[in-house]
């Protein structure tokens, strides 16, 4: 089962939206495994961005996530990896769709409310990063059998 690594950005912990993104990758049909509140720290901040080290806004980028708490999570799911970066929507809030996440909450694409791992690589990268193998709980919906 493919698993994926969220992580609602400090403008969507201080805009109160944890709930409302939980409840859209709920209703979407994945299970929550793992999630908890987190004040990053800059080392960790620099590695889970490590990729765009070279990027003028690296600064900016690492000032930002480390503003205040972040709330982290780990979905499953068939595909969660694909379709949860669909929920989320466009980078940059401005060319984001309209039912997307950035599209109906975002406006700056420095401050775009989440986080979406965007491959299987990053995916296991960054769940390890941010959780131990033990907050990370498997277990079976009932309902699993009507998605
Ligand atoms: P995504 O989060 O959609 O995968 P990436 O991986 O290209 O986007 O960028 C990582 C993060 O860097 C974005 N979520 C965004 O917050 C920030 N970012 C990307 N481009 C810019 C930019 N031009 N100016 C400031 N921040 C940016």
């Amino acid at each position: 089962m493919e698993r994926t690594y969220l992580m609602v950005k400090p403008d969507g912990v201080q805009r109160g939206l944890i709930g409302e993104i939980i409840s859209r990758f709920e209703s979407k049909g994945f299970t929550l495994v793992g999630g908890k509140f987190k004040q990053i720290s800059r080392e960790l901040a620099e590695t889970h961005y490590g990729e765009h080290k070279e990027r003028p806004f690296f600064g900016e980028l690492v000032d930002f996530i480390t503003s205040g708490p972040v709330f982290a999570m780990v979905w499953e799911g068939d595909n969660v990896i694909k379709s949860s970066r669909t929920l989320v929507g466009a980078t940059n809030p401005t060319e984001a769709a309209p039912g997307t996440i950035r599209g109906d909450y975002g406006v700056h694409v420095g401050m775009n409310i989440i986080h979406g791992s965007d491959s299987e690589e990053s995916a296991k990268r960054e769940i390890d990063l941010f959780f131990t193998s033990d907050e990370l709980i498997t277990y079976e919906k009932t309902l699993k059998q009507w998605i």
